[in-house]
């Protein structure tokens, strides 16, 4: 099995506090600038959400710069009725963490379409016309509501990520590492990625049950959705016949760009079920898709897109392996989506992906290990 991960996230919020602070140390004491820091995006639970403004007032000494609390990205789903409660339960407590902690932070009220693309001026006008009205909401609500949860949090994660730069110092600095160089600690961090970092200089216990052999302080919102996407998917592929098509079978992985999450759970899904999985990561390029998949033993290629450049990659893709002469099934799945020529948002590109004789499949359901099966058969007729 092979891992390239390159921007993995973090499962502990106390290892998001310790990297805060690390970056804070090597921005503000290394290098005399000051540094703004945003959070939210991946935060669902309102105690965190109101939590990392208080964790961020603490790492920043009280002299924080605000820069954005990003909207919850993560709960969004096709519904843009339930999109709308989504905004208004995580805008009220991000509304009321400022009032409590004021850091400065600027709120955003997300558009509805969040989970399916890049949003219009419409949709984005809409949304701050009702956050504007969840502001008033929240101002009536801040002086009855009780914070010591999300004071506890806070206590929690700023106290346990001290200890993370306190290990990360102290470990990079026996290893040889010039703390005091900036440059040497950004490449070494680089290098490392967080998916070590967190492993390493982590602050739960030592626990070989857990993601990165650790359980965490706090687990991050994002960390237990991806827990809970396996649990529901597992049925599709935990079974006798969905077995017997995945068990010994060598198939490659990767995604086009930064989004990593579906990947991490169609690896870990089709591993459970025998598959033996190449898992190139995040942000691969066509042609390293193509060298891997050319030793002859890989069987089909699965691809995760999500940056509205599902087409162009898979015209680069297929240049690829034409050249490679490489004649593999490709599955492409996530947000099938391009800007085209003068169209104002993207349009979905299904059908030119199919006329690529790529195979569309944008969710994880059961026609996705048919799909596989018919088109791993076909392929052993070419060989
Ligand atoms: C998390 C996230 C991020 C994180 C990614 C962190 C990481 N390391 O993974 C961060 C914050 C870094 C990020 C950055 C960006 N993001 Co983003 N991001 C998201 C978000 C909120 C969730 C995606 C996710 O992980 N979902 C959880 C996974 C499990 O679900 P999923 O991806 O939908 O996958 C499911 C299916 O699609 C399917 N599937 C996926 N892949 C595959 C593959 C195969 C083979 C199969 C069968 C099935 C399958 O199976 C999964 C389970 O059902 C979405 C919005 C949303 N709510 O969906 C935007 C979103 C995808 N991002 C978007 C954009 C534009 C970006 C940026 C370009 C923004 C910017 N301008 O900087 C950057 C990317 C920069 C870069 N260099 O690549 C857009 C894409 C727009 C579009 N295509 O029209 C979205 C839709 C947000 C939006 N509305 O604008 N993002």
């Amino acid at each position: 099995m092979k891992f390239y991960f390159v921007n993995c996230l973090f499962y502990d919020c106390a290892t998001v506090a310790g990297w805060a602070l690390l970056e804070r140390y090597i921005v503000e004491k290394l290098l005399g600038a000051k540094l703004a820091h945003c959070i939210g995006g991946l935060t669902s639970d309102p105690v965190k959400r109101a939590g990392w403004v208080f964790v961020l007032h603490e790492i920043h000494e009280h002299d924080s710069v605000g820069s954005m609390i990003y909207g919850d990205t993560i709960s969004f789903s096709g519904e843009y009725s339930q999109n709308r409660g989504v905004v208004a339960e995580y805008l009220t407590w991000d509304i009321m963490a400022q009032l409590e902690c004021p850091t400065g932070h600027a709120v955003l009220p997300l558009p509805v379409t969040e989970a399916l693309r890049i949003p219009s001026a419409d949709k984005i006008a809409e949304a701050q016309c009702f956050g504007r009205r969840i502001e008033e909401s929240a101002r009536r609500m801040w002086p009855r509501v009780d914070f010591s949860s999300v004071y506890d949090f806070s206590g929690k994660v700023f106290s346990a990520g001290k200890s993370v730069l306190n290990n990360a110092l102290t470990c990079l600095k026996e290893a040889g590492v010039d703390i005091r160089d900036p440059v040497q600690m950004l490449y070494v961090l680089k290098v490392l990625g967080p998916s070590d970092f967190e492993e390493i200089f982590g602050a739960g216990e030592i626990d070989a049950d857990f993601p990165r052999g650790r359980q965490p302080v706090v687990a991050t919102d994002v960390c237990q959705l991806s827990q809970r996407y396996i649990q529901d998917y597992r049925h599709i592929f935990d079974n006798p016949k969905s077995r017997s098509i995945l068990e010994g079978r060598k198939i490659l992985i990767a995604s086009t760009d930064v989004h990593e999450h579906a990947i991490m759970i169609i690896h870990e899904l089709l591993s459970k079920a025998g598959t033996e999985m190449i898992n190139l990561g995040a942000e691969v390029d066509p042609n390293q898709i193509a060298v891997e998949a050319s030793t002859g033993e890989v069987e089909a290629i699965l691809i995760s897109t999500h940056n509205g450049m599902a087409l162009e990659y898979a015209k680069r893709l297929k240049e690829e392996l034409e050249k490679q002469n490489i004649k593999i099934p490709v599955v492409i799945g996530g947000i099938l989506n391009q800007k085209v020529e003068d169209t104002a948002l993207p349009i979905d590109v299904t059908s030119h992906l199919k006329k690529l004789d790529f195979y569309p499949c944008p969710k994880l359901e059961n026609r996705f290990n048919r799909l596989l099966e018919s088109k791993i058969k076909e392929k052993e007729k070419w060989l």
